[in-house]
């Protein structure tokens, strides 16, 4: 390496749970060809539950950790509560097996009992630790159970955030639905993973690791406190997005020597790098892109989650009980058994 070169960008996707393994899987592919070009940093992608049942033969054992309880059967059914303890127990082990890298991104669903215990335990020790952390987190509310374990997954990014490490949480956050289905979802973070490392490369003309540091942690540079907040990555940065946005708080964006940087409105800080010759083909991105961390989306998430709950509750407040099959004029032995 000569005195010009800086040290290449590396990235550690941490794919945890069962959908994350699934997703996380699909972006280490797509990345295969994109590890090979120095103007992605390198990636990594790991995978971490408490089941083999999403594993796939492709998948490197040793790019494996299983959280297990002796003797106990494995996943969490759900139920975020369930292995919350042995999670925890682990967190540091499992940095230990898979160490920090210069950006680590922490993927998994919110709608499970697994993944959406062992994100925000993984990011709240990265915190602790002062790595650089970039949250992905698939929301579900097509059932009672999915929107409420989604709701309780933000409430722990929030409360890892504003009370346990009083560090900024930046989170994409993308639920599947209808409109957008977990293929379409998927898809989507294959390329929010591509454009981060992108980012991070570390190749990028006066854009430099503290500047991206700052970036993520921007109490440091602005009049924010420490927050949950939404990452979006958006090529046009238009009316429309500014005002699903909400407030803009940092902003990094990559851009080329012959198009404007400069945003359409004001707002506390931008890092902005150049990026050497034409943005890679494969990501059809335009330049100038931007990497907006806001204040907008979320809070609005949540009351739309806490929305469907509420509903939820009063169909079931509203139901007659079905008529019983039994009665206590029916005769049952003492193990139940009606003759
Ligand atoms: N977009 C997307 N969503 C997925 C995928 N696999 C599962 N999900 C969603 O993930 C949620 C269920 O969570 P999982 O990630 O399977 O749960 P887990 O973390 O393994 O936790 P347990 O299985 O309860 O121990 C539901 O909302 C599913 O729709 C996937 O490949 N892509
Ligand atoms: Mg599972």
């Amino acid at each position: 390496m000569d005195m010009q070169e800086r040290p290449r960008g590396k990235v550690r996707l941490f794919s945890c749970g069962g959908g994350g393994i699934n997703i996380g899987n699909k972006v280490d592919s797509y990345a295969n060809a994109n590890n090979n070009s120095d103007r992605f940093a390198q990636l990594d992608v790991v995978y971490i539950d408490t089941s083999r049942a999403n594993l796939r033969s492709d998948i490197d054992p040793e790019s494996f950790f299983l959280v297990t309880r002796p003797g106990a059967v494995e996943g969490s059914g759900q139920e975020r509560p369930e292995n919350f303890g042995t999670i925890s127990e682990r967190v540091r082990d499992i940095l230990q097996k898979f160490k920090p890298a210069d950006l680590n991104i922490v993927l998994s669903t919110g709608g499970g009992g697994s993944g959406s215990v062992i994100a925000p335990s993984i990011v709240s020790e990265l915190l602790a630790r002062d790595c650089s952390t970039i949250v992905i987190c698939v929301g579900d509310d097509s059932t009672r159970k999915f929107a409420q374990n989604t709701l309780n997954t933000l409430k722990s990014y929030d409360r890892v955030a504003t009370v346990a490490r009083e560090q900024p949480i930046n989170l994409v956050y993308l639920q599947n639905s209808a409109e957008m289905t977990r293929t379409q979802i998927d898809k989507r973070i294959q390329h929010v993973v591509a454009a981060l490392c992108m980012l991070f490369s570390a190749r990028n003309r006066e854009l430099d690791a503290k500047d991206l540091e700052h970036w993520l942690r921007y109490p440091k540079v602005t009049k924010y406190k420490p927050a949950l907040a939404s990452l979006t990555l958006i090529g046009d940065l238009g009316q429309a997005s500014l005002d699903e946005l909400g407030n803009l708080i940092s902003i990094a964006t990559l851009t080329q020597a012959d198009h404007d940087p400069a945003l359409p409105v004001r707002t506390e800080v931008q890092y902005v790098g150049y990026l050497e010759g034409a943005l890679p083909e494969k990501l059809n991105l335009k330049a100038p892109y931007h990497y907006v961390i806001s204040d907008g989306v979320l809070p609005h998430v949540a009351a739309q989650l806490e929305l469907v709950l509420q509903e939820m509750q009063e169909q079931s407040d509203a139901r007659t009980p079905a008529h019983a099959i039994s009665s206590s004029w029916d005769v049952s032995a003492n193990n139940g058994v009606v003759v």
